[in-house]
């Protein structure tokens, strides 16, 4: 049955018109994966090259192939870009522990795709220094030419052991594959801590710079900030890019994040500035201690819109409430009718807070957002079908991949479960978006 399938999507895959203009001849039977190579532009956001056109592969099923004995399959987080530089994609993800997959940091692996046997094969990755420090113990990973020569580079580790109140050291490792077969680790822990990042050139100078936010900063608590490149995996702090709310608790309300590596910036109402998707889950039931940070609990899932000023809380949009499914598990950029212009699809829980993400059966509501300016304008009941189930799973994380071939992007669920890499996907037929699966 799983054959079945994977050879229904390699001849659907190989329809593709738009990867490249390489023939894609018919899957031949002794090849697993007929892959065609694909050139990617890696100096883009991460929320971008995030999208592979191939992640439909079972990277779980490879894994234990090659003699992983188990997969977390949300917390893996396969990377899949031209690691080295032949054209092809290859894929580095995280293997984790069986007994207890955060105690002990694990190397992260290389698949590298081989064309002659149509297979990903592990290969060892060699670190030219820090080799033993290179751990992961959950797989967040950011896709990023940082260093601007055209290949892929990582930027990776930085798990907070919440017991011993330790971190696992921050890397960006710089791609020298395609060279001595080696990658060169960029310690980046001085200034970031957690990987929860996310990549956009903010200053415009050509090269992706790195967002993230800094805690426990005297007088703000959360400091929103960036690492600007200056080139050589050089970076410099700079914290001028957010306003910053005079009243500490309502500016650590406001600009908290907790499991964030999906803020997006991108330029969503198209006015020439850059927009922040604040992907923040929203766990505003907390213990309220004034009106102000209640007013900003409640505007948690926001748009920060861009202009020639810093990003302010005079400058936002909150995204529409759905009662009974508070929890925001992402907001995202989807132009699902090829039509140019993107609307936001933001992923929604049935839990009315954290406790009960924990403890009550899991569901989903898929809101639909068209933008204005700057208002956003609700229109799930009329563009998408079947957006919501109440006794299902949660349906983080999305990615936008373009299954058949057609040129619409499909929106599918990542991960899982071992069996198989997706779940659950929509796509526009012409007059709505469509449930598949
Ligand atoms: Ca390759
Ligand atoms: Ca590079
Ligand atoms: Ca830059
Ligand atoms: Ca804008």
């Amino acid at each position: 049955m799983k054959y079945k399938l994977l050879l229904l999507s390699l001849v659907l895959f190989s329809c593709s018109k738009d990867i490249d203009d390489i023939p894609n001849p018919t899957p031949t039977p002794n090849k697993k994966y007929e892959l065609s190579q694909t050139y990617r532009n890696y100096n883009e956001p991460h929320h971008i090259t995030r999208n592979s056109s191939n992640s439909w592969i079972n990277v779980h099923e490879i894994m234990i192939q090659n003699g992983v004995d188990w997969v977390g399959p949300d917390q893996s987080g396969p990377a899949f870009a031209d690691w080295s530089g032949d054209g092809y994609e290859d894929i580095i993800v995280s293997p984790l522990s069986l007994d207890c997959w955060t105690c002990e940091g694990e190397i992260p692996q290389l698949y590298i795709y081989d064309t002659d046997l149509g297979d990903f094969i592990y290969e060892e990755m060699v670190f030219t220094s820090n080799g033993n420090e290179i751990l992961n113990r959950i797989g967040n990973k950011i896709i990023g030419d940082f260093d601007n020569d055209g290949d892929p580079d990582l930027l990776f580790g930085g798990y907070k052991d919440a017991d011993y109140d330790t971190y696992d050291k921050v890397w960006i490792l710089e791609n020298n594959y395609s060279i001595d077969g080696t990658f060169i680790p960029h310690d980046l822990s001085d200034f970031i801590k957690i990987n929860e990042t996310a990549t956009v050139d903010i200053d415009s100078d050509g090269d992706l710079d790195i967002f993230f936010i800094k805690q426990n900063v005297p007088n703000y608590s959360n400091k929103p900030m960036f690492l600007i490149n200056n080139g050589n995996f050089n970076f410099t702090l700079d914290d001028s890019y957010f306003e910053l709310i005079e009243n500490s608790e309502a500016n650590h309300t406001f600009y908290n994040n907790g499991e964030n590596n999906n803020t997006i910036f991108e330029d969503i109402n198209q006015d020439g500035y850059i927009d922040v998707l604040w992907n923040q889950p929203a766990d505003w039931w907390d213990e309220l201690e004034s009106n102000e940070v209640k007013d900003m609990l409640v505007r948690k899932n926001k748009i920060l819109w861009g202009s020639n000023d810093k990003y302010s809380y005079n400058r936002h949009t909150t995204i529409p409430n759905i009662e009974g499914f508070q929890l925001v598990d992402g907001i995202e950029p989807w132009d699902y009718n090829n039509d140019g212009i993107k609307e936001l699809v933001v992923i929604r829980d049935n839990a009315t807070s954290w406790d009960d993400a924990h403890s009550t059966t899991q569901g989903f509501y898929v809101q639909i957002l068209q933008i204005n300016n700057r208002e956003l304008i609700d229109i799930t009941e009329s563009i998408i079908q079947n957006y919501t189930e109440v006794n299902n799973t949660n349906l983080k994380p999305v990615r936008f991949i373009d299954i058949d071939g057609d040129g619409y992007l499909s929106m599918i669920r990542l991960k899982t479960n071992i069996e198989f890499n997706y779940s659950f996907e929509w796509e526009w037929n012409g007059s709505a978006i469509q449930r598949i699966k």
